[in-house]
């Protein structure tokens, strides 16, 4: 903790702080599948990065918007209790001047779509950790597409494992593998969306146009 005061004292770049702390804690999931780490170490290495960020947040918060650019639901899927990542991300996307709604962790998907219906976000950021949960962000997905809100909202996906490949399998519209991407990712679907909203007015506008020149 002294190190990440020390390096806030002499004006680090806060992003760049958490990126190595990222890089720490991927050293400790590989000591712990190795079995040179217990799950103690798993869970002291989580409370030391959480501390880490209390310390990091409020400089990464300084110059944050009031959430004109956008919506996003946020939350860990069900069955899965990692956070860390989850909240870096929260936290960046609010600083790049987007609402966060974040609905926190083992997030059921009937949870999701209430939140959904209640908020209309343009972005869901579903994040997992445990190989087990692509599982339940398909679910979730799938849950969307019963409601009839699939194509209401883009579905970005992230955390730990995540790929190419789960974002075929969950059946999502991208993933970012950290924060920064997570932000860039949101930015290029919102725009995405208007640009397809804007086409959809404009082929309505020529439909009644011709309408109303033929009749
Ligand atoms: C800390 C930790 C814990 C802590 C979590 C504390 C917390 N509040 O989150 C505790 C101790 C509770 C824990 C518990 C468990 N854990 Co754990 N844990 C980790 C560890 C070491 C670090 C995870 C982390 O926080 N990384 C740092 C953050 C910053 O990185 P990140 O999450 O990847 O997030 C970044 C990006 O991925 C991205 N991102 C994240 N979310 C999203 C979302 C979107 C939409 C986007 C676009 C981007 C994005 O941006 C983030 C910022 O850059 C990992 C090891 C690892 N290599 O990841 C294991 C790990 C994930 N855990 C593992 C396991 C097995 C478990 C347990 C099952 C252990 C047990 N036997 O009980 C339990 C699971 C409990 C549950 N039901 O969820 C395994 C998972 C294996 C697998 N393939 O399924 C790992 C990989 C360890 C290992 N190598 O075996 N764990």
């Amino acid at each position: 903790m002294n190190l990440v005061e020390k390096l806030l004292d002499k004006g680090g770049d806060p992003l760049q702080i958490v990126e190595a702390a990222r890089k720490g804690m991927t050293q400790v999931g590989k000591k712990f599948e190795r079995m040179e780490y217990f799950l103690t170490e798993l869970v002291t290495s989580g409370v030391i990065f959480d501390e880490a960020m209390k310390l990091i947040e409020p400089k990464l918060k300084e110059g944050c918007g009031l959430g004109q650019l956008g919506r996003a639901v946020l939350g860990t899927v069900k069955g899965d209790i990692h956070d860390i990542g989850k909240n870096i991300v929260g936290t960046l996307l609010r600083c790049s001047g987007y609402e966060v709604i974040d609905v926190g962790i083992d997030v059921s998907p009937d949870t999701f779509v209430n939140e959904i219906l209640r908020s209309k976000p343009q972005i869901l950021a579903l994040s997992a950790l445990l190989t087990a949960s692509f599982n339940s962000m398909k679910e979730t997905v799938g849950a969307l597409s019963k409601a009839e809100l699939r194509d209401k909202v883009s579905v970005i996906v992230g955390g730990g494992l995540v790929d190419a490949k789960v974002v075929k399998y969950v059946r999502a519209d991208g993933y970012a593998s950290d924060a920064m991407g997570a932000v860039r990712l949101v930015e290029s679907l919102i725009q995405k969306q208007k640009q397809l909203s804007d086409l959809r007015k404009e082929a309505k506008d020529l439909i009644h146009k011709a309408g109303s020149e033929n009749g």
